[in-house]
């Protein structure tokens, strides 16, 4: 501990046993994050990037929100680590060691931008209940594994097969071993996509402990609750999963819209699952309070996504969305990879200015510039964001 902390620890003789001092606690314990992400919880980690750190094309492992429902699995024996393909819908339940996968099937890489379904809750009035994410529950990182789709031709999947389910070796928070802290899946349309994969490594590394070490799945486009960390089994069902937070409100938005904190009943006739996530972007350069000469033209930048779709078009306003200048687009690097733009805005005095982004996507379908519709669980705040920048 002397040797962590760079100093001796006074009365360190007078320290109770297992006593952690203060200084080891939360960030700390954040080995190999970047020193300015936001902890929003320790037990579990909930932790978030300010958006002026999304900067690069590729986000870097350091820079990755995390989001944990439990508590990170404690002794990894990778050795015996296994992923077991079952479910009612299983033509051949199997198991696979990860050497076994790696051997087995192809390997890929995608670019996938997986962003929290409650990324940007603390936008919402009146509050909607968990964690109050700001915007940066957000990455798209590369991974690197092997199609879903290739391991399920294999076991093969029978006529009625509805959903997939998986199950991660998280504790849950209570550590009740028959208590799962999270289990979700997607249909089995979804499932078997290309860009689908079970992962064992994020940006050319294995995957870092917080982020699933050493199996997760992934899965682009969809809230990010369903790639399934410290991944074990996959069912194969013949149903919708039923797994926790596939119940109550968890992840589902209702199917009509409500009055701000209005109480609905937990019913399949009122709410529905989240599927695609909605079009979205940020600016991720400057950061909001940036101040430039009079005279000097600023150069934006940012990324932009649209859960299934692509985005399609790019502008900035500086007039509180009056008007609408376009940006430059980039292309995908693959599909399902969020879309990198810039733009140069010349503001033509001094002063006090917003700069407004928005997006749109190939369906036509546009970001909304307030908060979108209100709902229980704060899901799905899209609205377009907004920096303040001085002039002269
Ligand atoms: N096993 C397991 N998988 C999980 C979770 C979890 O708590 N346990 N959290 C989910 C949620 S809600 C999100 S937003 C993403 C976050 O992924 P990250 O922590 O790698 O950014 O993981 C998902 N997969
Ligand atoms: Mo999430």
């Amino acid at each position: 501990m002397t040797a962590a902390l760079g100093t001796e620890i006074a009365f360190a003789d007078k320290l109770p046993k297992g006593y952690v001092p203060l200084v080891f606690d939360e960030k700390d314990a954040l080995k190999g994050k970047h020193k300015d992400l936001t902890v929003l919880s320790d037990r579990p980690w909930n932790v978030e990037t300010p958006i002026h750190l999304l900067d690069d094309k590729v986000t870097p492992i350091d820079k990755m929100f995390i989001r944990n429902n439990g508590l990170v699995p404690e002794s990894i024996d990778v050795s015996k680590w296994t992923l077991t393909i079952d479910g009612e819908s299983v033509k051949k339940a199997r198991s696979y060691t990860l050497d076994e996968l790696k051997k087995k099937f192809k390997h890929h890489t995608y670019q996938l931008t997986l962003e929290c379904g409650g990324n940007g809750r603390s936008g919402f009035t009146p509050t909607a209940s968990g964690n109050q994410w700001g915007d940066g529950a957000v990455h798209c990182a590369q991974w690197t594994g092997v199609r879903l789709k290739d391991i399920l031709a294999e076991v093969g999947v029978k006529e009625d097969a509805v959903y997939i389910g998986y199950y991660g070796k998280d504790l849950h928070p209570s550590r009740d071993p028959g208590k799962s802290p999270i289990s979700r899946g997607v249909p089995i349309k979804k499932a078997l996509e290309d860009e689908t994969l079970i992962a064992w490594a994020v940006n050319g590394q294995p995957l870092p402990e917080f982020h699933g070490y050493p199996l997760r799945l992934v899965i682009g486009g969809w809230p990010a609750s369903v790639s399934g960390k410290w991944l074990h089994r996959i069912s194969i069902r013949n149903k919708v999963h039923d797994g926790a937070k596939m119940e109550g409100h968890s992840y589902k938005v209702p199917r009509f819209p409500v009055q701000p904190g209005e109480k609905l009943a937990e019913t399949d006739e009122n709410f529905r699952i989240i599927e695609s996530m909605p079009v979205k972007s940020m600016i991720t350069f400057p950061k909001s309070g940036a101040m430039i000469p009079e005279g000097q033209k600023l150069p934006l930048r940012g990324h932009a996504w649209a859960g299934d779709q692509q985005v399609k078009s790019m502008q900035v306003s500086i007039d509180y969305g009056a008007t609408w200048q376009p940006c430059k687009l980039e292309a995908p690097a693959n599909r399902l990879a969020w879309q990198h733009w810039s733009a140069d805005v010349q503001f033509p005095s001094k002063g006090y200015y917003e700069v407004w982004a928005r997006a749109t996507d190939d369906k036509g379908v546009t970001q909304p510039m307030v908060i979108p519709a209100w709902n229980p669980g704060g899901y799905l705040n899209n609205a377009c964001q907004r920096i303040a920048v001085k002039v002269g």
